[in-house]
């Protein structure tokens, strides 16, 4: 963080005081002094290129190509993703796989290919190595997707990390997505996109980049297929971006291009080919099923930094209650720890934080505590103390303590990436079960230090464990969230073994999703904030990261009345749908910006309620399939170039399209339809995909389509499952699942399917085929008949 930017989110916070500045600008120095003592200076370096090929070594799924000074191991798994490590990297270890690396397929073996080339082929993918070294992925009927030059390193002279640079070409029509959660998406515009968690100190806007969460993982859409591919290594690096361009007439096509540049790690990568929904089936196969939230989880979440007591907390509970506003959850920020330390209450705000979760528990809503990595260092705090006792914190290289500053001072640094660090971490959930917390909300986790000047993390040189290797921060940075992630889960799981934890966080990397999901950070409040929070959502979707949604308002400041109700009835249809907002900013309760905006707000949210049983069927979807709730509309048409431009609507699942308002004073807005009939669910109104609509967008609501032969769960008016359906167009089908889930335990519900048609003059529904006896276990409302 630059001071300029430290000077900046002060304002913003009104928090920090003369003491944290000059806190800051300590830590800055000492960062510098540590780099400068303990990383070596690069000094001279060689470049290197794989060379021409020499030899071949066929083995189980691929083989060995040997270069003269490299050599390429590729491996096709069973699953049909495909592994190439250069310089002899093995897929493990890996801190993205969710478990042993996936066997083999015995099928694929290397053979020879045209004018002295190798190649691979596999049910779903060919993959042909060129003499040189180039890797070119094609579909089985050998059109080309992914065209990786050979690699090129740098090697500093005197021994050392090399540096590493991966230049591929796609096709002139593909389109850019993915590497994590970027703001100015959904799809990757031209440019550089660096590879480094980063909080950047201050409410964010599109053009702010990177953010928390970074990924090596890019997904890229073609007409002639989608492909994800992944680089896994964790160090410092950027990716740059430029499109292609299609030779009109006579002309040439440009290939779009993807530049790789990292500064150390292994060179070596995942694709996966096939549809959108196969690929991220086969990302999730590999890198861990999404954990599934609680249902409780699903529904509204309130939170604010600056409750500031537990009387606040219950009038703003009764607020909802008597405004008739359904709430499930209230989240509690920094202000309730005792000197902003983890894992401390402040006694003289809080006196009976128990008590408070016991009393919302009988009203249905839960307790959330934000847990925030750093911990004083001062003898005396509890955490600090036993922390040492482990000998858990991260140290530099001549072995002393790293300090960095946050809230609560000069705080150390827990280093996640060494298991039994992450077993004392997991085992002090216990205290926040005590206080009655059904649910955690990680914080300042890339980590961040605040610096007046320089990164605002921790130093490079810092030393981490990295699971009994040993290593540094420029290796462990980009995965301390995800290893703290791990830490929670798995002490949770220990903890309360009956039921599922309940986890986001703020930071994460590759496989963060088998943990729990995340949210959008410090989002500026404003028409580009609005933009920014979907584009995030989407495009972590895409990156295996289903479940995250922003702070409805913005972070900071105040949000007109408008923004704030279009914001709210976006987060209504995200998977994390949360109020919140900053210290110092205004108020963000539905009762605070007039009736009008109450009545639309309560709308809303009793429609979010009714959702919840098709929200609840979408996150146990998400956890079979790897399929995001909430999917570009091209998801099942990425043939179709105009819904691949399109990034102001998106898919809930199967039967939703949700186009939100994102632009003051609209009351209509035009949609992008992908093929089939869709039914304005408000008006009933029909219209035919693919191409664009002109629908209607009044204050009270964002327009929501239906497809045509949707079924989906809802919540009747007696609170029991019901099924919505929506006519298919006569002489069609259509259908639906159900995943009728109620718990917060491991009980693996069965999906139901079912399937409906027209009969005569009747829309009718069934079960699936195979699916049980045909009676039906739900009423059934048939919708969008109105039309001929
Ligand atoms: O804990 C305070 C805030 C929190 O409200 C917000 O959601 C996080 O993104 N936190 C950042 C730390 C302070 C940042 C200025």
């Amino acid at each position: 963080m630059e001071g300029r930017d430290l000077v900046r989110s002060i304002k913003a916070v009104g928090l920090v005081g003369a003491a944290q500045r000059v806190r800051a600008v300590r830590a800055a120095w000492r960062r510098r002094r540590a780099d400068a003592a303990g990383l070596p200076e690069r000094g001279a370096e060689r470049a290197r290129v794989p060379g021409p090929v020499q030899g071949v070594e066929p083995g189980p799924g691929g083989g060995v190509v040997r270069f003269t000074r490299s050599e390429l191991r590729i491996t096709v798994a069973t699953s049909g993703a495909v592994f190439w490590g250069w310089d002899g990297a093995g897929p493990e270890p890996s801190y993205a796989l969710a478990g042993p690396c996936p066997e083999p397929d015995p099928r694929a073996v290397l053979e020879p290919d045209k004018d002295g080339a190798w190649r691979v082929v596999a049910e779903r993918v060919t993959v042909v190595v060129s003499r040189h070294g180039a890797v070119e992925v094609q579909t089985p009927g050998g059109v080309l997707l992914r065209r990786d030059l050979p690699p090129r390193w740098w090697e500093p002279v005197g021994g050392g990390a090399a540096r590493w640079m991966q230049r591929s070409e796609v096709s002139a029509d593909a389109r850019f997505f993915g590497l994590g959660g970027r703001a100015s998406g959904p799809r990757l515009r031209d440019g550089t996109y660096r590879l480094w968690n980063t909080d950047p100190g201050h409410t964010f806007a599109p053009e702010d980049d990177p953010l928390y969460i970074t990924m090596p993982v890019q997904m890229v859409v073609a007409d002639a297929g989608t492909h994800l591919v992944f680089h896994d290594t964790s160090w410092d690096g950027t990716v740059t971006l430029c499109g292609g361009e299609e030779g009109a007439g006579s002309g040439h096509d440009r290939a779009g291009t993807s530049e790789l540049r990292v500064d150390g790690g292994p060179l070596r990568c995942w694709v996966m080919v096939g549809t959108p929904a196969r690929v991220l089936h086969a990302w999730a196969a590999l890198t861990g099923a999404p954990a599934l939230p609680p249902p409780w989880a699903l529904g509204h979440h309130h939170a604010r930094w600056g409750f500031g007591s537990e009387q606040e907390v219950r009038r703003i509970v009764s607020g909802y209650q008597e405004h008739g506003l359904p709430l499930d959850a209230v989240h509690l920020d920094i202000d309730h720890y005792d000197a902003h330390q983890v894992f401390t209450v402040d006694k003289d705000r809080f006196p009976k934080l128990p008590l408070l979760a016991e009393d919302l528990g009988r009203d249905g809503i839960r307790l959330v505590s934000i847990v925030d990595p750093a911990v004083r260092s001062e003898p005396g705090v509890a955490v600090y103390d036993a922390g040492l006792a482990e000998d858990a914190f991260v140290r530099d290289a001549a072995g002393r303590l790293v300090e960095g500053v946050v809230w609560s001072g000069e705080s150390v640094y827990p280093d996640f990436t060494r298991a039994r660090v992450r077993e004392w971490w997991g085992g002090l959930y216990e205290e926040r079960l005590t206080q009655g917390f059904a649910g955690f909300w990680h914080d300042m986790n890339e980590p961040t230090s605040f610096a007046a000047f320089g990164e605002n993390t921790l130093p490079r040189s810092a030393r981490h464990d990295l699971e009994g290797r040993g290593g540094d921060h420029r290796e462990a940075h980009n995965v301390y969230a995800l290893c703290m992630a791990q830490a929670a889960y798995e002490g949770l799981c220990g903890l309360v073994p009956k039921e599922r934890p309940f986890l986001f966080s703020r930071s994460g990397w590759a496989g963060m999703q088998r943990y729990g999901g995340t949210w959008s950070g410090d989002v500026a409040t404003g028409w580009p904030g609005l933009r920014a929070s979907l584009s995030l959502v989407l495009g972590l979707g895409l990156c295996g990261v289903p479940y995250s949604g922003p702070d409805v308002g913005g972070f900071d400041g105040s949000p007109s009345p408008e923004l704030y109700l279009r914001w709210f009835q976006l987060g209504a249809y995200l998977p994390l749908f949360r109020t919140h907002a900053s210290l110092r900013a205004g108020r963000r309760e539905p009762w605070e910006f007039g009736e009008e905006v109450l009545a639309h707000a309560r709308v809303a949210l009793v429609e979010r309620r009714r959702l919840l049983p098709y929200f609840v069927t979408l996150s146990h979807l998400a956890r079979r399939t790897g399929a995001p709730y909430v999917r570009p509309v091209w998801w099942g048409m990425p043939e179709d170039r105009a819904l691949r431009d399109c990034e102001d609507a998106f898919l809930l699942g199967d039967a939703l399209l949700v186009a939100p308002v994102l632009d003051p004073g609209a009351d209509r807005r035009a949609v992008q339809l992908p093929r089939g009939r869709w039914y304005d669910t408000a008006t009933g109104e029909a219209y035919e995909g693919p191409g664009q609509a002109l629908v209607e967008a009044p204050l009270s609501r964002i327009p929501v389509l239906a497809r045509a032969g949707a079924v989906l769960p809802v919540r009747g008016a007696d609170g029991g499952l019901e099924l919505e359906v929506w006519a298919p167009r006569r002489g069609r089908t259509g259908g639906g699942f159900v995943v009728a889930d109620g718990g917060d335990g491991w009980d693996e519900p069965k999906v139901e399917r079912y399937v409906t048609r027209w009969k005569k003059r009747r829309v009718v529904v069934e079960r699936h085929e195979g699916d049980g006896p045909g009676e039906l276990p739900y009423p059934v409302r048939v919708r969008g008949l109105a039309r001929p």
